[in-house]
């Protein structure tokens, strides 16, 4: 029997076990090996080609952007970067990934316009799974839909879940340690929903005779092959809705409604025109937001306050990861920094490096000489 088949036959097997206490153990070993083989499957495909698409990261941040052939991809791209991505009336017409650089309140935003997906894309037919690679290197995926085709989303979901993308959703707290005897033991910080039996299934079929799990939260079989798995990208994800100059403005509940069945908050999603080029400025407003990035203002000795040319970061980060990004003698000379703004109890409040930095601080960096 080839993999394909014994993929196609654990899926059947999963669907048709009806889910209980007393078949759980048994659904999870199942699940456990359908991770594996797809694993393997996917090895196999991508042992000969290529990745012709390699894209390099640069600017502050890279957003995919993914979506059916037609939808606006690279209209929206061109509308919003400095790219020039081919448009087309037929579908296809991007077969590369094409990247173009936001420039937003200061932050260099690398937009990749993600061609068309491919039908079975995730299981390497039509090179679908070298361009959803890519997206596993984003930090943030821009859902984009034509107003007539909200159904497509399903579609795009499934494909990046079986490209062990994983959307809106934190890491499982799951921790695994080899260890060379006593077989598999599982611990807990909270009430395990699945039974320990569950739990050493997974484990054992994944390669493990000897290890200490560790469980941090209600998890389900899925998120516990995940978490065991450890090779999935978890990403926050936002729904762009296109083409809005096409309908008229009743047609616009029924859009609503379609969004919300697939449990999209209508106020969450954003809809644009990127052809008549509406509603961009909040799409890139939802952009910046959901990548969490904050913009520092360095005061340079001698030079005031830079306001042109912020230093970007994330959210949470703190004065050390400043200096980190700065580099040479703010990171080997740090003595002590001095923080305006959001984040400070006081005009140029004294701190270290553990402050953690919000949007529009100002900040100092004094070096030893
Ligand atoms: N009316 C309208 N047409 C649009 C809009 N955005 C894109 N289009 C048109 O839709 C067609 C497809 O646009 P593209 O930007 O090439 O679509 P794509 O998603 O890049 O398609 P592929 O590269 O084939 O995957 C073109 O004819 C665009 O002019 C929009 O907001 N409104
Ligand atoms: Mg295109």
């Amino acid at each position: 029997m080839g993999l394909e088949e014994e993929i196609e036959e654990l899926r059947e097997e999963i669907a048709e076990t009806p889910y209980n206490k007393s078949t759980e153990a048994h659904i999870g070993r199942l699940k456990a090996k359908l991770a594996e083989k797809k694993e393997e499957l996917e090895n196999q495909s991508s042992a000969g080609g290529g990745d012709g698409y390699a894209v390099e990261k640069t600017g502050d941040a890279t957003v995919a952007l993914v979506g059916f052939p037609s939808v606006g991809k690279s209209t929206l791209l061109n509308a919003l970067t400095n790219a020039e991505s081919e448009t087309g009336e037929y579908e296809f017409t991007t077969l590369g990934v094409t990247p173009g650089m936001l420039q937003y309140r200061g932050a260099n935003v690398q937009l990749l316009d993600v061609p068309g997906l491919i039908e079975g894309a995730a299981e390497g037919r039509g090179g679908g799974q070298a361009v959803l690679s890519v997206v596993r290197t984003a930090d943030l995926v821009v859902f984009l839909l034509s107003v007539f085709e909200i159904q497509q989303y399903d579609r795009l979901r499934e494909e990046l879940w079986n490209n062990k993308v994983r959307l809106d959703q934190d890491p499982p707290r799951v921790t695994v340690h080899r260890k060379h005897k006593d077989g598999i033991t599982v611990n807990s910080s909270v009430d395990l929903v699945l039974d320990e039996e569950t739990i050493t299934q997974v484990l054992r079929e994944r390669g493990f005779v000897n290890a200490e799990v560790t469980v941090g939260e209600h998890v389900d079989i899925d998120r516990l092959v995940d978490g065991v798995m450890d090779n999935r990208e978890y990403l926050p994800s936002i729904v762009a809705v296109n083409k809005t100059d096409l309908i008229d403005p009743d047609y616009k509940p029924t859009v609503d409604e379609q969004l919300r069945e697939r449990d999209i908050d209508p106020e969450e999603a954003v809809f644009i025109s990127a052809e008549a080029e509406r509603g961009l400025d909040a799409l890139k407003e939802r952009i910046w937001e959901e990548l969490g990035l904050i913009r520092v203002y360095m005061d340079k000795p001698g030079r005031g306050v830079d306001y042109e040319e912020p230093l970007i970061l994330r959210e949470g980060q703190a004065v050390g990861d400043a200096c980190e990004k700065l580099g040479g003698p703010f990171e080997k000379r740090f003595r002590f920094a001095r923080v305006s703004g959001p984040s400070a109890k006081h005009d140029e409040q004294q701190v270290g490096r553990d402050h953690a930095l919000a949007d529009e601080d100002v900040l100092r960096i004094l070096t030893t000489r």
